[in-house]
């Protein structure tokens, strides 16, 4: 099952490698980047060993075309946004142990060789003379989205000579319907050139059982990989008549470049391995990449699951020599109003635009409530607004706020005595470790929503339980069991923050750290539940204030 803790020693985490050409907007941080940053953030709380990679994916067509549309080089283009995309990231609190690139990682060029190599040498490629489609007026070829036009599979205008947007297909760019030159518009003529093919055909078998194997998977995932398998897997040209790129380490293939999809998942494994130079281990990768008892889940949008859950799987099975990806919680899309993000039509939201105006937290919070998991959602800022206000403040900063202000009061800014073994402590333990359990449970199957909205509902628990117990009312009655009462709200306001962390992990630290112990947030062993302690009598309060105050709608 795809739970996380159990049969394995450590996880390698990925986010799906952002063209250096784009600066990423919410929509590409609800689907892939904050999913795989809250995701490693819970397995380290777990006390587990995770590494989250990620940089940018350099090479290819879209990066020359864009490249092309500045009237900058490709290294120009592809250092530009690098840097922004880290810039993004950086501001969302989104924490990749490395951030590189495929044209700038030092590993990447060989490795990328090598594996054409072996799956060459095995027997798995083969060489064709192929028909490509040539500008005669642009004097070049035009490979993948040089070329434009009808799609074969389900007949949408736009489609790419490599793949359609609408249905996700993959073909050859010959079988493309009404072609047209992307950059000129004129109709190109088919050309004789000559390319290498990945034989995927070797691979049906062995992909179609794997891909049967995994039960713990997301439908989507499996459905559509599965369907893909079924309908049978022709040779898939790995090679491109462009310059830029990693070079096909043959001889009789001078002037041509990989297919940027052959190279770019290549880019976890190049990373891994720069991560580890960069920590004086060599050969900290391996375990990652090699152990049977290792985890590799790749974080994508769902516009990148035929290339995950198919054509990477079936590169590694050629190779032999690294683990298959053992999740792939592939995500939908997170629309704004109700349509598609879209740069060129202005419609969307930048990350630099909302951090401008909130905190990240605030940010992270709302996406995550929102995550589009099963299926597509909506960015609204009505509701950015109003969820923050009805959940964070009012649930979650409330009940801190309260429970910490009153205790200092009235308790001399300490957790007062008698709270294990107490009413409302033997009343409260269960409940804050079922909540943890439906918490665990839920991030171990990629449910970021169900797995925030367990930890909100804890905070109700809360405000319901400082209600019912009337403090300001049982502080004169019987000062002694309001003071018990008041350690158990405690207790559940630690683990609300512990809950919290992965999600919101800057105002889950000052939360925590109201508890005296630095901020660093829960141990291991308390948030898997196991062998916790309650917090001990006199520990000092420290109240932070306002955390979440509620927030005004910014005039647009
Ligand atoms: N660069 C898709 C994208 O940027 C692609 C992902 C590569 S993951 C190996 O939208
Ligand atoms: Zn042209």
């Amino acid at each position: 099952m795809s739970e996380a803790p159990g049969s394995h020693a450590r996880t390698l985490v990925t986010a799906a490698l952002p063209y250096a050409n784009y600066k990423p907007h919410l929509g590409h941080v609800a689907g892939v980047y904050l999913p795989a940053d809250i995701y490693t953030r819970y397995l380290r709380l777990l006390g587990e060993d995770a590494l989250l990679v990620c940089g940018s994916d350099d090479h290819g067509v879209p990066i020359t075309i864009s490249a092309q549309a500045e009237e900058v080089t490709p290294e120009e283009i592809t250092a530009k946004y690098r840097a922004v995309q880290r810039e993004v990231f950086d501001g969302l609190g989104i924490e990749f142990d490395v951030y590189s690139g495929t044209s700038i990682s030092p590993p990447h060029r060989e490795l990328a060789q090598e594996f054409f190599t072996r799956i060459h040498e095995r027997g798995d490629i083969e060489a064709k003379d192929t028909e490509q489609f040539f500008c005669g007026s642009c004097d070049r070829f035009l490979p993948d989205r040089y070329v434009e036009g009808t799609c074969p599979r389900c007949g949408s205008e736009g489609a790419r000579g490599d793949q359609c947007d609408a249905c996700g297909n993959g073909f050859e760019q010959t079988e493309l319907g009404a072609p047209r030159c992307a950059t000129c518009g004129s109709a190109p003529e088919a050309r004789t050139t000559r390319h290498w093919f990945f034989r995927l055909d070797h691979y049906e078998e062995q992909l179609r059982e794997w891909l049967e194997g995994r039960e713990g998977w997301r439908e989507n995932v499996r459905n559509f990989a599965l369907g893909v398998v079924k309908g049978g897997l022709p040779g898939r040209s790995i090679t491109r008549d462009l310059t830029w790129g990693v070079p096909v380490p043959l001889e009789e293939a001078a002037g041509k470049v990989l297919y940027v999809w052959f190279d770019a998942p290549i880019g976890y494994l190049s990373f891994t391995r720069e991560w580890a130079e960069a920590q004086g281990d060599p050969e900290a990768w391996r375990p990652y990449w090699q152990a049977p008892d290792t985890r590799i889940v790749h974080f994508l949008g769902k516009d990148n699951i035929i290339f995950h859950a198919v054509i990477w799987p079936a590169m590694l099975m050629a190779h032999g020599e690294y683990q298959l990806p053992a999740e792939i919680p592939a995500n939908e899309y997170l629309n704004f109003a109700g349509e598609k993000f879209s740069k060129s039509r202005g419609v969307g939201v930048w990350v630099d635009e909302i951090l401008a105006l909130y905190p990240a937290d605030r940010v992270r919070y709302y996406l995550a409530a929102i995550a589009p998991e099963g299926k597509d959602a909506n960015f609204s800022w009505e509701e950015f607004v109003q969820r923050n206000n009805d959940e964070l403040s009012d649930v979650v900063g409330n009940l801190g706020h309260r429970v910490l202000t009153f205790t200092g009061k009235y308790y001399d800014g300490a957790v007062p005595p008698g709270g294990a073994g107490g009413e409302l402590m033997t009343e409260l333990l269960p409940t804050i470790a079922e909540h943890r359990d439906r918490w665990r449970s839920a991030l171990g199957r990629y449910r970021l929503r169900e797995a925030l909205g367990v930890a909100v509902d804890l905070a109700r628990v809360g405000n319901r339980a400082f209600d019912a117990a009337e403090p300001w009312k049982r502080r004169k009655e019987d000062p002694e069991r309001c003071g018990r009462d008041l350690a158990a709200l405690l207790e559940l306001v630690r683990a609300v923050a512990g809950l919290l962390s992965p999600f919101i992990p800057e105002s889950a630290a000052r939360l925590w750290a109201a508890f005296g112990e630095g901020g660093a947030g829960p141990t291991p062993g308390e948030i898997a539940g196991l062998g916790r302690d309650t917090l001990e009598a006199g520990t000092p309060l420290a109240p932070p204030g306002i955390i979440f105050p509620r927030l005004e709608l910014a005039e647009e």
